[in-house]
């Protein structure tokens, strides 16, 4: 009789989490998912997720392993390694951060001593907390400064940045963020790195696919050093990456890495963003990019034409911030009533806003999984209209039949393009 241990499946040996397995896949395929940080990955990346090379412990790179029986990884593992240079076409790479804040705490690990001084974007101008925010590790060990976006374009502003930058002298810049819709100019950025004697280091996490499909401008071969995850546009497993040309560092990267800030790897992982990074690298993955771009504008405008601000007044990438205090309502309150319109969306600080999130006024909109669905600009601005009734209604205190008539669109949108 066959081991129930290998056997028995989950909705046999777990009732519990199988219910909440299958409630999840249920709810992906029923909502409309626009938080800008998800994506939908292929089969055969769940296929690495789910596969037994997860029982697999290894320490170490490929071909110097502090375990044996290693020899498949290798092969998985140097196939990340190879495709993520191909990729975004460097030199050096390393596949095995458990996520992007990881791959991030490994390039302080190897660039910064605690005390070190930052200088990385505000969080409430589209940063992220790994870059220096005083709750977490970052801005507890360095001496984080950030800047922001000039007030009336909600750009960054470079001169401000610059100044910052020669008033400070930073040991490290850092760009990058989670709900920055426009562009960086990375050339800039390095210029005034190089001129105050500073590190450049780019979290590309929100834009890798963008980069990888060549819609958003590259940070090589500005950039010393690059952090990005493989969830996000890059349409990947949870993880993250890190690049550099820098010879003279990369020994002293692997180390940073393991056993700087991780012990043993997520082999199962690294086989899936092997193969995420193998999807990126055809031809179609830039028709992806373009199309999230395409999207993303779509969606933005449509919301404009109907009276919502977005903040810098559009986008360039795969998301749109919304400013919901002209009408009156946090960010809370309208991600809540998108959900219940079966939406999924997030709310966001945006540049000057409350440091409390329940009182934050942004929305955020991602378009990197609808497009994987494989929506087209007709459906955002279709979407769109949705979402900008929602908001009207919910301002008006009458949310219900709003909610009932998008709920109709949304579940239409969900059968034209199943996932699964
Ligand atoms: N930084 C978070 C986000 O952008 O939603 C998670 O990646």
């Amino acid at each position: 009789m066959a081991n129930q241990h290998f056997a028995a499946p989950v909705a046999q040996s777990d009732p519990l989490i199988a219910a909440a397995l299958r409630d999840e896949r249920g709810r992906q395929q029923r909502q409309i998912e626009l938080i800008a940080s998800e994506n939908i990955v292929s089969r055969a990346v769940l296929d690495a997720l789910g596969h037994e090379m997860t029982n697999k412990t290894l320490e170490g790179y490929p071909g110097n392993r502090f375990h044996g029986g290693g020899r498949f990884v290798d092969v998985v593992e140097q196939a990340a390694i190879d495709r993520a240079k191909a990729l975004f076409g460097v030199e050096y790479a390393n596949v095995q951060p458990h996520s992007g804040s990881q791959a991030n705490l490994a390039v302080f690990y190897l660039l910064l001593k605690p005390g070190d001084r930052v200088l990385s974007l505000d969080l409430a101008a589209g940063g992220h907390l790994s870059h220096g925010l005083k709750a977490n590790l970052s801005g507890r060990w360095f001496d984080a400064h950030h800047y922001g976006v000039d007030p009336s374009r909600e750009v960054i502003d470079y001169e401000a940045l610059s100044e910052a930058a020669e008033r400070l002298k930073p040991k490290l810049l850092i760009a990058g963020g989670s709900a920055y819709p426009r562009a960086m100019d990375f050339e800039r950025m390095s210029q005034i790195a190089r001129r105050v004697g500073a590190w450049f280091h780019v979290d590309m996490a929100h834009i890798a696919g963008l980069v990888a499909g060549g819609t958003h401008p590259s940070p090589f071969p500005h950039a010393d050093i690059v952090t990005c995850t493989t969830t996000k546009t890059l349409r990947g497993p949870r993880g993250g990456l890190i690049l550099t040309n820098n010879e003279d560092w990369f020994r002293r990267l692997q180390s940073a890495v393991f056993p700087g800030v991780q012990g043993s790897i997520h082999t199962q992982v690294i086989a899936a963003k092997a193969i995420c990074l193998g999807e990126a690298l055809q031809p179609a993955f830039r028709d992806y990019a373009a199309a999230v771009c395409t999207n993303a504008r779509a969606l933005a405008e449509t919301l404009i034409d109907r009276g919502v601000r977005i903040v810098s007044g559009g986008t360039d990438t795969h998301l749109a911030l919304l400013d919901l205090s002209s009408k009156g309502l946090t960010g809370k309150q309208a991600e809540t009533v998108l959900e219940r319109a079966n939406i999924t969306s997030n709310k966001n600080a945006i540049p000057n806003d409350s440091p409390r999130p329940p009182e934050w006024v942004g929305l955020r909109l991602g378009t990197g999984a609808v497009t994987t669905r494989g929506m087209d600009a007709a459906d955002m601005r279709r979407l769109g209209s949705v979402i900008a009734d929602l908001i009207d209604a919910e301002a008006a205190g009458q949310s219900d039949a709003a909610v009932a008539e998008a709920a109709k669109t949304v579940s239409a949108l969900c059968e034209a393009y199943p996932i699964y």
